[in-house]
């Protein structure tokens, strides 16, 4: 089977009108976006997605998780489907491409393969992961971790937001919990369009990141508490203050991960304060520790030490440390026929790549377990992601849907 040519290219404008027109939905505050996880503005979303994949003679399934698969037929119904795609979702300062690239990109393909009236053996099912961000809604990669089995759907539906809201209850509200049973769906393959949120590809002038590995990732959310009382009438001597111990834990984490350089990282993202008064010593507080590294023994030996001297800590100052894992995965070897792919891909259309490990966790680091998954990356200006001024070149982008398409092809196999 002849591989695509060369000159098979997408349509870059149309790509890149697409993901701005999204950003008009759930715009943030400075140019980016705050479309969240199963609020109104990700139902909204979700809409203009589906209007897209119909117009582009796609048929659209919804499962239980809310999880969008447009399906494109292949020549043969009984193949196995292609899968791509990422998420829609965004965090509350978000930027407009991390994982919208992703979604369109996979649109793009199909527009692609529909203007030029080729026809593929498998299926191709464009994917809308719901809640890949986690920050509405711990933990994140939440409904693709549904789907490959390693959470509960019943136990993440009655997960709660900072207002008390259940993530389930939230899905239904905005009409998008479906009927599909989760998981049920066989892939032939699985593959990833996502930018870096990291600095190497712009730093060293590479189009591409060929991506052979992800991070492993321990979110350890932990609870240190101590006395609540008058910030004003109480001796020093007396206060059991949850503050220190929370600034004493944030080095604490700081200080290990910084033992695993030079690809550890460490930090503490989420805290909430209580009862977060300006008069009122804090009696509890509540935070995640994010660690992660692309090597187990790394990430096994953090949270070890983490456990092991943090209760001292707290101790010392007359508080309590309670901890428990509110999302983790190892690090993910991706598929090396997929890789492969993308990386002859990469090659047959002229663009600078290289091999990279994904810093940031994705939808794929599950999927991998259950079909042959592999990623590929475009740059993204000073590496910046998890921010409103997140940005990437429509080059840039173009690039990246071009080698998702190649790779694609190669695998979902062109009928001549
Ligand atoms: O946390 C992550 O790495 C992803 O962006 N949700
Ligand atoms: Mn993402
Ligand atoms: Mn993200």
């Amino acid at each position: 089977m002849a591989a695509p040519g060369e000159n098979l290219r997408i349509n870059g404008d149309r790509l890149w009108s697409s993901i701005h027109e999204m950003a008009e939905i759930g715009p943030g505050v400075a140019g980016g976006n705050n479309r969240q996880t199963v609020t109104d503005e990700d139902g909204e979303g979700r809409r203009l997605f589906q209007k897209w994949c119909e117009e582009a003679g796609m048929t659209m399934g919804v499962d239980q998780m809310g999880t969008m698969f447009a399906r494109r037929e292949g020549t043969d119904p009984d193949a196995l489907p292609v899968y791509v795609g990422s998420h829609l979702d965004t965090q509350p300062t978000g930027g407009r491409y991390d994982g919208v690239l992703g979604v369109l990109g996979g649109l793009e393909l199909v527009r692609t393969l529909n203007d030029l009236g080729i026809k593929t053996k498998h299926p191709i099912v464009v994917t809308n992961w719901t809640n890949e961000e986690g920050t509405r809604f711990a933990p994140a990669m939440m409904a693709s971790g549904v789907f490959v089995g390693v959470l509960d759907q019943e136990d993440v539906y009655s997960h709660t937001d900072a207002k008390g809201l259940k993530f389930g209850d939230e899905l239904e509200r905005i009409g998008w919990k479906g009927d599909e049973k989760v998981g049920d769906r066989k892939m032939h393959a699985f593959f990833e369009l996502h930018i870096e949120q990291g600095p190497i590809l712009e730093a060293e002038g590479k189009d591409i990141g060929v991506v052979t590995h992800g991070q492993g990732l321990r979110w350890i959310e932990c609870t240190i508490t101590g006395k609540e009382s008058h910030t004003g009438s109480t001796p020093m001597p007396m206060r059991k203050n949850a503050g220190r111990g929370l600034a004493q834990v944030t080095e604490l984490v700081h200080e290990i991960a910084m033992k695993y350089q030079p690809i550890a990282v460490g930090a503490i993202g989420h805290i909430d304060v209580y009862p977060n008064s300006r008069n009122v010593i804090p009696g509890k507080v509540v935070f995640t520790i994010d660690f992660r590294s692309p090597i187990l023994e790394s990430l096994t030996a953090m949270e070890k030490e983490l456990y092991e001297r943090a209760p001292g800590i707290c101790e010392a100052l007359g508080l309590t440390f309670e901890h428990k894992i509110s999302g983790q995965f190892d690090p993910p070897e991706f598929d090396k026929n997929c890789v492969a792919a993308i990386r002859n891909a990469a090659e047959r259309l002229g663009y600078s790549h290289r091999d990279i490990v994904s810093g940031a966790g994705h939808d794929a680091c599950w999927i991998n377990q259950v079909a042959p998954t592999a990623m590929v990356m475009c740059p993204c200006v000073d590496g910046l992601s998890h921010h409103e001024a997140e940005s990437i070149s429509k080059e840039w982008a173009t690039a990246g849907a071009e080698v998702l398409l190649h790779a694609v092809l190669e695998t979902a196999e062109i009928v001549e």
